[in-house]
């Protein structure tokens, strides 16, 4: 009886080894540990083992069938785990699943653009605070009160002396009072204007920039201005530089690209000019100089400034600018 029971335990633990899929676990199950099965009609012999030797051969019996149920048990969890073993359902080859995953708002995307174009030329990069003093957004740029300039900027104010600034080149203002020239920066960061339509957001994007050096000349800002543009859009876009007036810069120009809509044949968007304004600039006026603090007869510069939304709408062919800020995903993403 003992020899059997052994040996019964010993078929069961081989038998269940080589199971491999649930059919056979299943005839395992109904041979061994059924009703009618191997282990059942084997403790049924136990009645006919003498008196003095049934306890020990039930206890025997009972903990070699509750061994195979556990191994039982354990071989169908793994086979539950593993698809049933049906390793043929399981393609191998199958790439992952991924996840979803953001990016850059283009906006963000065409801004390092600049900046990286304005780092290979030699500028600094430098982040200033968007809540100015009236001084370093106005006065420090030749912008008095009272100046009809302050209404080109339609500007939300704090207080009396406290605003969210119109531009970035407050951020320039401070640079030049701390440090002597040779200076190279761009200032890149968020704007605020009191303006909505198609073309202006009351937040925008702006990079500004400026070089102050001894003998720089308005050659040297068309050249480094021809540069950025041609780096930025293509080697031979065409461009010209146009009069204009800033109360920073004297003279000053703006500057424009072939309409990147038409080619320069004349379209809606370019109003039939043929030409898209994409930056201003112009030589640093002597007052800004003398402000800050530099001797005008020893010291010249320029200065620029652009809005990244408008160069990427020219970049990507956009013509409403509200489409950046509404997070519409499907716009996004096509980024
Ligand atoms: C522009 C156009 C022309 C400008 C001037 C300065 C500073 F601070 F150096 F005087 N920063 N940026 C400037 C000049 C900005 O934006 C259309």
């Amino acid at each position: 009886m003992e020899n059997e029971l052994q040996r019964l335990k010993a078929e069961a633990e081989e038998a269940l080894h080589a199971i491999g899929d649930k059919a056979a676990l299943e005839e395992f199950r109904v041979k061994f540990l059924g009703r009618k099965g191997l282990l059942s009609s084997t403790m049924k012999q136990l009645g006919k083992v003498s008196k003095e030797d049934r306890p020990r051969l039930g206890k025997l019996a009972n903990t070699i069938k509750k061994g195979v149920e556990e191994l039982f048990q354990d071989k169908k969890e793994v086979l539950e785990s593993s698809g049933g073993g049906i390793v043929e359902d399981v393609d191998l080859s199958l790439p992952g699943r991924s996840l979803p995953f953001g990016k850059l708002h283009p906006v963000t995307q065409v801004m390092d653009e600049i900046c990286a174009v304005f780092e290979g030329m030699g500028f600094a990069v430098a982040e200033g605070p968007d809540v100015e003093t009236d001084h370093y957004n106005f006065e420090a740029l030749n912008i008095p009160k009272h100046h009809p300039a302050r209404d080109m900027h339609d500007t939300f104010y704090v207080s009396d002396s406290i605003l969210l600034r119109t531009h970035t080149s407050p951020m320039q203002a401070r640079i030049m009072e701390n440090q002597e020239p040779p200076l190279r920066y761009i200032a890149p960061g968020k704007v605020y204007r009191c303006d909505s339509d198609i073309t202006h957001t009351p937040m925008f994007v702006q990079v500004e920039g400026f070089l102050v050096d001894r003998k720089v000349s308005f050659a040297d800002l068309k050249g480094v201005l021809s540069s950025f543009i041609h780096r930025m859009f293509r080697d031979d876009l065409p461009l010209r530089f146009r009069p204009s007036f800033f109360p920073f810069t004297e003279p000053s120009a703006e500057v424009d690209i072939a309409c990147v809509f038409c080619g320069g044949s004349g379209c809606r968007i370019c109003k039939r000019t043929g030409w898209i304004e994409i930056l201003g600039a112009g030589l640093i006026d002597p007052e800004v100089m003398k402000m800050v603090g530099y001797d005008p007869d020893e010291f010249s510069g320029f200065a620029f400034g652009l809005g990244v939304e408008r160069i990427a709408m020219l970049k990507y062919g956009i013509d409403d600018i509200r489409l950046y800020y509404e997070n519409d995903l499907r716009f996004l993403s096509q980024f």
